[in-house]
């Protein structure tokens, strides 16, 4: 079995300081949790950046000056800026991600329109041929977000049809989204057995299920992310004081279980990145 990958979703679109304080708005403290997550043994940074006042933003500035501050204090690690940003903006507003220099090895791509709470994640086919021509043509490989069955069952489609990069894929199975597929092990093994053979694949559980999706992820062969994106409990009632404690906690669980961790350069041969 491969090592295991563990991405820490440090910052989110949607998660503030009011429900836990050490949720990231300013640079310098993205930088903070950024380190703090692969310090305890992330391989991988998935970003969202937002204004200093906490507002989700896609701006390719923005993102430019995390990414160097990032780069600067880890300086191997691997990043994947969202193209998902916050619901409500538009394509090319998310678009802006893929844009900065260097260009990022990896960006997520969404799968298909779904309800996300109250609200509505909208990806037309339209917008995931866009997304996927963008990486097709300037060399970035997606990370595939399936929040629901149909997403993983559309999106291997497209990469069949040359729509979307193909082989080898990456996938991540977001369980348990208000309105989405939930976070149990029936659906994550669903989803594992309708991958493309050659496929690597991410477990992420939201809220509470951060943990029991980890679990069943670490002995199936699967990777793991976790992060104040997806959860901001380390565990009940106990909020987490860094991604970094979330990050550990997975690492203690590989540790029971017998799974070693990748280091970034470990998760580029993993998930055939060139750099
Ligand atoms: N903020 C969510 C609406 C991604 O990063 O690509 C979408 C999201 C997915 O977080
Ligand atoms: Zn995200």
């Amino acid at each position: 079995m491969d090592k295991l990958i563990i991405t820490a979703a440090i910052c989110g679109a949607e998660v503030t300081k009011e429900q836990n304080p050490a949720v990231p708005y300013t640079v310098e403290e993205i930088v903070r949790e950024a380190k703090s997550a692969v310090d305890a043994g992330a391989a991988i940074v998935h970003l969202h950046v937002r204004h200093d006042d906490g507002t989700p933003t896609q701006s390719r500035e923005r993102f430019q000056e995390c990414e160097e501050a990032i780069l600067k204090e880890c300086p191997n690690v691997i990043l994947i800026p969202s193209t998902g940003g916050a619901v409500g903006m538009s394509p090319e507003e998310r678009l802006q991600s893929t844009d900065t220099t260097p260009l990022p090895e990896m960006a997520t791509l969404d799968c298909g329109t779904c309800n996300f709470g109250d609200e509505i994640f909208d990806n037309t086919m339209p917008t995931m041929r866009a997304f996927g021509k963008r990486m097709l043509e300037r060399g970035i490989k997606p990370e595939y977000e399936c929040f629901e069955m149909g997403h993983l069952e559309t999106i291997v489609r497209m990469a069949q049809r040359g729509e979307v990069p193909g082989s080898p894929m990456q996938f991540n199975f977001v369980l348990g989204v208000l309105g989405c597929a939930a976070a149990t092990v029936d659906n994550l093994v669903w989803m594992v057995k309708n991958i493309p053979a050659g496929s690597t694949w991410t477990a992420t559980g939201i809220g509470r299920h951060a943990f029991t999706l980890a679990a069943p992820a670490i002995v199936m062969g699967g990777n793991v992310r976790v992060g104040f994106e997806d959860n901001l409990y380390l565990e009940r009632g106990v909020l987490a004081k860094s991604n970094g404690e979330l990050v550990d906690k997975v690492v203690r669980m590989a540790k029971l279980l017998g799974r070693e961790v990748a280091n970034s350069d470990e998760a580029r041969e993993i998930l055939s990145l060139k750099r």
